[in-house]
């Protein structure tokens, strides 16, 4: 969309190569050396395939098309499961539709809230979107609605200073909502494009956390009708199932409109994908690969799938 697509497809494919290392290597290390295809053989890959944190059911349909496969080969050769299971992972990832990110409203700003537990990526997320998002000739404001914490707030700071976009701050341990307010009134006097909401991910209690993230929402709702036109729900990749858990406990009734999975770099998780994809509602908007600026990407479900699996045979 932005940059030239085969240097997203090297970015994803680097970031995915934890991911696609272990299923790679593990798959050449059970299938080397058998010489029948024999039951342990799938047990071992499906332990594989849930190592990679797709989901028990997605594991179970993985083995039953490389089963089905196997009927035809002459003896297991960890290529042929590779390849097959590359083409099953492209069929159950490339079918799903890709809803872009909401941002093009015809008044007032698009307004992105930006929510998810501590660490997650949140601050990281909008950050590289800010500059993503002005690269592409957008106005962009940012809003620190974490106030919780000061460094979380010199952190956007020094995201907006590289991104080049202005940032809405209030003061520290002040309340989130008011800033929110004012920075909706900022955007609105510079004819912003888009505003980009940060909000905190911890408070004293999970209860205070909801409702500040509840009274966030309010405020954007009744300064703007329509918006927030996204609530991103931002999860750590690298904790795999738990992840899924967590889009539960926010998606129930904060509204979210899209995932973004960071992190996706840092793991061997990297098929949790798939289990979000076939369990939540809600789709998977973006992905991190990295913490670099560059390092957020639209979620293509085929090229996601595509670089799963290591496609060549290693070196001799
Ligand atoms: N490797 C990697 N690190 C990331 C990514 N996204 C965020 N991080 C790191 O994760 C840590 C927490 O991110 P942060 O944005 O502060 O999380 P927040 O608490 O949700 O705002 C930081 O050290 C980030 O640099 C990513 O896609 N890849
Ligand atoms: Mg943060």
């Amino acid at each position: 969309m932005i940059r030239g697509i085969g240097q997203g497809i090297a970015r994803l494919k680097a970031g995915l190569r934890k991911t696609r290392d272990q299923i790679g290597d593990g798959v050449r290390n059970i299938v080397r050396g058998r010489s029948t295809v024999d039951e342990e053989m799938w047990e071992e890959v499906e332990e594989l395939l849930l190592r990679s944190d797709v989901g028990a059911i997605t594991a179970e349909e993985l083995v039953e098309d490389l089963r089905r496969a196997a009927g035809r080969w002459s003896r297991p050769d960890p290529d042929q499961v590779l390849e097959t299971l590359r083409r099953s992972l492209c069929e159950k990832m490339g079918s799903g539709e890709r809803p872009p990110l909401a941002l093009d409203v015809a008044e007032g700003p698009a307004v992105v809230l930006v929510i998810g537990v501590n660490g997650a990526g949140k601050t990281t997320t909008i950050g590289k979107l800010a500059a993503r998002l002005r690269e592409e000739g957008k106005r962009v404001l940012v809003v620190a609605g974490d106030t919780y914490r000061m460094a979380a707030v010199e952190q956007l700071a020094g995201w907006a200073e590289r991104a080049g976009v202005p940032l809405v701050r209030g003061r520290e341990g002040g309340d989130a909502a008011a800033v929110v307010h004012d920075g909706l009134e900022s955007a609105i006097a510079r004819k912003a494009d888009v505003v980009l909401v940060d909000t905190a991910g911890r408070l004293h209690t999970k209860t205070s956390l909801m409702e500040e993230l509840h009274k966030m929402r309010r405020v954007i709702e009744r300064r703007l009708p329509g918006a927030p036109h996204e609530v991103l729900l931002v999860l750590d990749a690298t904790t795999g199932q738990n992840a899924l858990q967590q889009a539960r406990v926010f998606g129930e009734d904060l509204g979210v409109t899209g995932l973004v999975l960071a992190k996706l770099d840092g793991t061997a998780r990297g098929g949790v994908v798939l289990a979000i994809r076939r369990e939540l509602e809600v789709p998977v908007k973006l992905v991190g690969v990295g913490e670099g600026i560059e390092d957020l990407q639209d979620f293509d479900p085929e090229a996601f799938a595509r670089a799963l699996v290591p496609e060549d045979r290693p070196a001799a």
